[in-house]
Parts: structure tokens; C-alpha cells; sequence
């Protein structure tokens, strides 16, 4: 079989649905069936761009960051990550999976900020062009199964997940509306067992690839 181009896969959702879990798992499994793979997240994905994620996670800072700041520093790691990994990697016919990409900006900034919408529309024509994902996978599951899926983890709470529960459910609402404006968003339930989850996620990747 003869690996097709490269693909542009990205995983949205919640805090702690399960994205970073189910990317490797996609990963490996896009790797057996022959295909070149990389992985990687936003904000972030480069030096630059891990260096502004550090500034936007931060979960202490002593001024507080102005929502237009945070929605320019999304926006100025994207453009870098765009440049520096994402657009060579599609070109050098690899499948690029990554974790979060505009829909969470639109989510997070738009729906759970309050940002007007079409200024971040603007922004993403700017930064992106016409590239979009081939298939945004949206992990969905309860905000409280989220919560404590990432709550089992060692690490530090960040400036997000400091966040109250109302913020979460208009960021939800947010990709509910993405999700019906866009054919390329398919929903996961992502409030199942992992094997289930994984079926239905190579379930969307053969509906987009036939041949694998
Ligand atoms: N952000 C980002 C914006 O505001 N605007 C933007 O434009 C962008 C790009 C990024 C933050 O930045 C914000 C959104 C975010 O708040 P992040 O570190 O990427 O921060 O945060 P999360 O996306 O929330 O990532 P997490 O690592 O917290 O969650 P994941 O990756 O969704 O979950 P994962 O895979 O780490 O799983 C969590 C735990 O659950 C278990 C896993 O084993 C793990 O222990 N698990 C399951 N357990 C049972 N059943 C299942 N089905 C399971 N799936 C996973």
C-alpha cells in the first residue's frame, strides 16, 4: 500500500477529556499502518511557541492578563507553530495530529472570554490562510468526568484550569456551535471506556482515509 499525503488531524474538547491520551494512541496506530506522524499541541509545538504557552498558562502572574493579550499571544504562537513545524511537516507528506488548534481559541477566547467573534475569525484568516484540519476530533464528555480525569495527575494547576465551572460551559457551548457549523468536526464520546473511545476515533479516520 502506498502511504497517502499528509493529513492535518486536530483534537479538541475539555480539560482533561482524554486529548493528549488518544493523539499517541493515533499516532502508533497511523505509524503501523505506514505513515509518517507528528505530534504535537498548542499553544506550543516549537521553542518560541512553548516559551509564549509557559506566559499564557502561568498560573500566577502579577497583573492579570488582558483578554486581547491572550487572544494576540494565542495567536502569535500559532503563527509561529504554523511556520516553524505544522506547514513543513503536511508538505513533507506527514500526518500532523495536534492537540487543540483555532477551534479552542474560538471556544476559549470567544465563547468563554466573550471576545467578539469575528475579530478572532479575522485573526485566523490572517494567521492560517485558507488551512484548515482535514478532521478535528472532539473528545466530548461531562465537564465533571474532565475535571477529575485531570485532577488524577500530578501537575500544577495552570491559569485555565483555575477557571470556574461557568466558564467550561460556555467553552462547551462554543464547540457545540463549531461542531454544527463545521462538517469536519466529528464528536467523540469521550465518557467511555478507552477502547471504545479508540474505535470510534479510527472510525472517523477511515471515513476520511478509505484506503487505511
Ligand atoms: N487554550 C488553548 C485556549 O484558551 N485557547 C487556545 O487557542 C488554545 C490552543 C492548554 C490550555 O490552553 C487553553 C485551553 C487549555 O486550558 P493543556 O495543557 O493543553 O492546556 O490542557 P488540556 O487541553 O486540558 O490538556 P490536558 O492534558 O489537561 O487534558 P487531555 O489531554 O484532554 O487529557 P489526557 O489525555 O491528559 O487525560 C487525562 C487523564 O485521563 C485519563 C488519562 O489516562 C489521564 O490520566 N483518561 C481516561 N480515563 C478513563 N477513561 C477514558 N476514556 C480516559 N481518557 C483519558
Amino acid at each position: 500500500m502506498t502511504p497517502s499525503a499528509g493529513r492535518f488531524i486536530t483534537f479538541e474538547g475539555g480539560e482533561g477529556v482524554g486529548k493528549t491520551t488518544n493523539i499517541q494512541f493515533l499516532a502508533d496506530w497511523l505509524r503501523q499502518h505506514g505513515h509518517e506522524v507528528v505530534t504535537t499541541r498548542e499553544p506550543g509545538g516549537t521553542e518560541i511557541a512553548e516559551l509564549i504557552r509557559d506566559q499564557l498558562l502561568k498560573a500566577h502572574h502579577d497583573e492579570p492578563m488582558d483578554d486581547l493579550a491572550e487572544l494576540l499571544l494565542m495567536f502569535a504562537a500559532r503563527a509561529q507553530h504554523l511556520q516553524g513545524l505544522i506547514k513543513p511537516a503536511l508538505a513533507a507528506g506527514k500526518w500532523v495530529l495536534c492537540d487543540r488548534f483555532s477551534d479552542s481559541t474560538l471556544a476559549y477566547q470567544g465563547y468563554g472570554r466573550g471576545v467578539d467573534l469575528s475579530m478572532i475569525e479575522q485573526l485566523k484568516r490572517l494567521v492560517q490562510g485558507s488551512l484548515e484540519p482535514d478532521l478535528t476530533l472532539w473528545l466530548k464528555a461531562p465537564l465533571a468526568v474532565g475535571r477529575a480525569r485531570a485532577s488524577g495527575r500530578a501537575e500544577v494547576t495552570d491559569r485555565f484550569e483555575a477557571e470556574q465551572d461557568a466558564f467550561f460551559q460556555r467553552v462547551e457551548q462554543g464547540f457545540e456551535a463549531l461542531a454544527r457549523e463545521h462538517a469536519r468536526i466529528v464528536a467523540i464520546d469521550a465518557n467511555q471506556a478507552l477502547p471504545g473511545v479508540q474505535q470510534a476515533i479510527v472510525q472517523a479516520i477511515k471515513t476520511l482515509e478509505p484506503s487505511l
